[in-house]
């Protein structure tokens, strides 16, 4: 017996307890285990009922995602399912924790599944690229019915004990968070009213019921708009769907498993699992040891009452940290406030908060208007104007009025970390903590560590990031850091595309093609195109050789983008729709007349080329550099910050699956036909490709 799975006797019912750490995934010895072990049952002849279940933080979770790639050693899971649903007594599952993908894949195969309150249930698989590959597009359907089972594996999310309940998955749910308990009383309550052997496999009334329906047409329909450019939900649709239309359960399986293959093989799958590992890497820090101390944050201040600073106010109310705001003047003051109560209102009338959670929240978030007030905070962010001179004002009053020990955090997106620490007599405990707007939504926070900043300052604000429930990506100091040093270039070149010749909504095009939310044009309009402006300018006044640009014009003209009604594009009252604008074509046309320009056809290749190659160029300079440490650190920034594709892994990795050869190549055209430093290879990328190495081997 492996020491992964035990099989112990209690009474009449044969217990089955998997112990894997860290969240008992089904690798090779948990199959091999499991399916021993219910043999033993089978083979115990006082054995009545068998009991699976498991120890420590949750029931099984899934496959083990670290396999895949690798040749499958036997046995399979939908083997060791199958084998589970064949034994001729009856199994019963006790969940507890999150019994996800495989591991709720295994409870299907069980007779019986009985659920503590807290435990929840679900099919993730389609957030790595993949679908349920051990009977659960088979299964569940015939437990829940079409539509539940196509929203739960299309969609990957969790369901609460109760809700599985009331779908039919689970039988029951415990009276208490005990799992062991809950399921022997649960197996005993079988033995003694002789509850018989219940395969799910052979059930057939909720298939009987929706033949021939027209649920799953009207399914893909919704998804159209839902799961664009993905793959997974699209298949996941037609593995359920046969479910229904298969003559056997045996034909459904296959079905199953032809479309898991097809996924498996799939950049998407490659894509999505990277970004999963990723996502947990990135808060292990090279050079940061795990057990770095860290400081204890329960009062924040934030200055500035702006759209960031409410926004980054909330992050800490949310999770029950007490924060106050400072402002200059009181209007200000009580304008930030009210949209700070608007927002929760808004996601209350949404289902997603309660009213009293409101007010909860709403009681954590006070205003001042002297930094007085900050005497006690453990943490104050500055959220104001990015103006070096006024950032270093605040950073020189924050350094009398804070006490000792007090991290002070500013939230500029591209300003030198090491002057504004300079401005304090403290800069081991200044930090750049930048959010990206909305700052109570977008998953990121790039931490940017200064020249002096202390390690457990960096550990705080990792360990922060997580309890804000954002993703920490530490980052060295440079203009934009990582995020906005890529962007600033994919934006110059964009521009640069439509002074050639393409049109701002060609260029958007192919960058949402790519899979992202939004093109560069779009997005310069929601955030602002005076911010773009104001860069570029305190750039020229720093004596950078930046451009002139015809978006300078439209600046200039107030055209900003959603909040003045026209930018690149205009907007309808109300609506936020970009329209493509003949006032901009006139600008450009104008601009393009001005500077000697005489427009050209452009390819949406070259465009995808110039936008895209340029940043994996800076990426590898960033990486060279030791701005960022990994290539992943760049993945998730760009994942997370900028809704990079996920299912293409961020754009190191996707650079990677391009092949850096061809991008170098690429990049040499472009140093020739376009020129600027923009365009000169990184030696990192000429140092890989000599050696035939790419980004993910660092
Ligand atoms: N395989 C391998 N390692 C895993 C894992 C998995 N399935 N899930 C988590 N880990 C590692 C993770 O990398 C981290 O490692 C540690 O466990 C803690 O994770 C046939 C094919 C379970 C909700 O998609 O959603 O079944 O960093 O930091 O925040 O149909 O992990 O400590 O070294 O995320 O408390 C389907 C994925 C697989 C579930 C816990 N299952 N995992 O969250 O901890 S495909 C999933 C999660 C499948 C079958 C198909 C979460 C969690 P380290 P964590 P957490």
């Amino acid at each position: 017996m492996s020491d992964v799975v035990t099989y112990n006797r209690e009474g009449a019912i044969g217990v089955i307890t998997v112990n894997y750490p860290p969240v008992n995934a089904l690798g090779h010895a948990v199959r091999s285990g499991i399916q021993n072990a219910v043999q033993q049952g089978q083979d115990d002849a006082d054995a009545k009922a068998l009991l699976i279940m498991a120890e420590g933080r949750t029931f099984m979770a899934g496959a083990d995602i670290r396999e895949f790639g690798k040749p499958m050693q036997e046995p399979g899971l939908p083997e060791v399912v199958n084998f589970i649903e064949a034994s001729d007594k009856p199994v019963v599952a006790a969940i507890h924790g999150t019994a996800l993908g495989g591991g709720l894949e295994v409870a299907l195969g069980c007779h019986y599944r009985v659920a503590v309150p807290s435990a929840k249930v679900g099919l993730p698989e389609v957030k790595l690229g993949l679908l349920p590959g051990a009977g659960g597009t088979q299964r569940l359907p015939r437990l829940t019915g079409a539509q539940k089972a196509l929203e739960m594996i299309t969609t990957g999310d969790f369901v609460a004990a109760k809700d599985a309940q009331a779908a039919g998955i689970i039988d029951e749910v415990a009276g208490s968070e005990d799992v062991k308990a809950a399921g022997l009383a649960f197996a005993q309550k079988v033995i003694d009213e002789g509850k018989p052997v219940r395969r799910v496999s052979e059930l057939t009334d909720k298939l009987e019921a929706e033949k021939g329906s027209d649920v799953f047409d009207k399914f893909r329909e919704g998804l159209k708009k839902k799961a664009r450019g993905l793959l997974a939900p699209f298949k996941c649709t037609d593995a359920v769907e046969a479910a229904f239309t298969s003559s056997s359960f045996e034909e459904g399986m296959k079905r199953e498993r032809e479309l898991f293959g097809e996924l498996m093989e799939s950049d998407q799958r490659a894509g999505l699992i990277h970004a999963f590992f990723a996502e947990r890497e990135v808060s292990k820090v090279p050079g940061l040891p795990k057990d770095t101390p860290i400081r204890d944050i329960k009062k924040v201040g934030v200055i500035g009452a702006g759209t960031m600073g409410g926004g980054i106010a909330m992050n800490f109310a949310n999770v029950g940290i007490p924060v106050t705001i400072a402002e200059v003047k009181q209007e200000a003051l009580d304008k930030g406030l009210a949209i700070i109560r608007k927002n929760y209102e808004n996601t209350a009338k949404k289902g997603r908060l309660t009213m009293e959670q409101v007010e909860e929240r709403m009681s954590l978030i006070n205003g001042t208007l002297t930094y007085d007030n900050f005497a006690d905070v453990d943490l104050v962010i500055e959220a104001v104007f990015e103006r070096m001179d006024i950032k270093k004002s605040i950073f020189s009053q924050l350094d009398e009025k804070c006490k000792p020990g007090a991290i002070l955090a500013s939230n500029t997106s591209t300003l030198d970390i090491d002057e504004i620490a300079s401005a304090t007599k403290r800069p081991e405990d200044v930090i750049g903590l930048h959010f990206f707007s909305p700052a109570n939504v977008m998953k990121l926070l790039e931490i940017v560590r200064g020249e002096k900043t202390a390690d457990d300052v960096k550990a705080t604000a990792m360990n922060l990031a997580k309890r804000i429930k954002k993703v920490g990506v530490l980052v060295g100091n440079c203009h934009g850091f990582v995020g906005n040093r890529m962007l600033h270039k994919r934006g110059a070149e964009a521009m640069a595309l439509v002074n050639d010749g393409a049109t701002p909504q060609q260029v958007d095009k192919v960058l949402t093609d790519l899979g992202f939310p939004m093109g560069q044009f779009a997005m310069g309009d929601l955030a602002g195109i005076d911010i773009g402006y104001s860069i570029r300018e305190e750039r020229r006044k720093a004596g950078e050789d930046v451009p002139p640009s015809w978006m300078d014009k439209l600046a200039e003209q107030g055209r900003l983008g959603q909040k003045t009604g026209a930018g690149t594009y205009k907007y309808e009252e109300g609506n936020r729709k970009p329209i493509p604008d003949p006032e901009t074509d006139k600008l450009i046309a104008e601009f393009r007349k001005e500077q000697g320009i005489t427009p050209r056809e452009v390819s949406d290749q070259e465009i995808l080329e110039r936008c895209m190659y340029v940043m994996i160029n800076e990426g590898a300079k960033i990486l060279d550099e030791g701005i960022a440490d990994r290539s992943l650190d760049i993945d998730i920034t760009w994942i997370y910050g900028y809704g990079f594709p996920a299912y293409r892994g961020g754009p190191m990795f996707w650079a990677d699956q391009i092949g850096l050869d061809k991008i170098l190549d690429a990049i040499k055209k472009y140093q020739k036909e376009v020129g600027g430093k923009q365009w000169e290879p990184s030696p990192l990328l000429e140092k890989l490709v000599a050696e035939g190495k790419k980004f993910g081997d660092l």
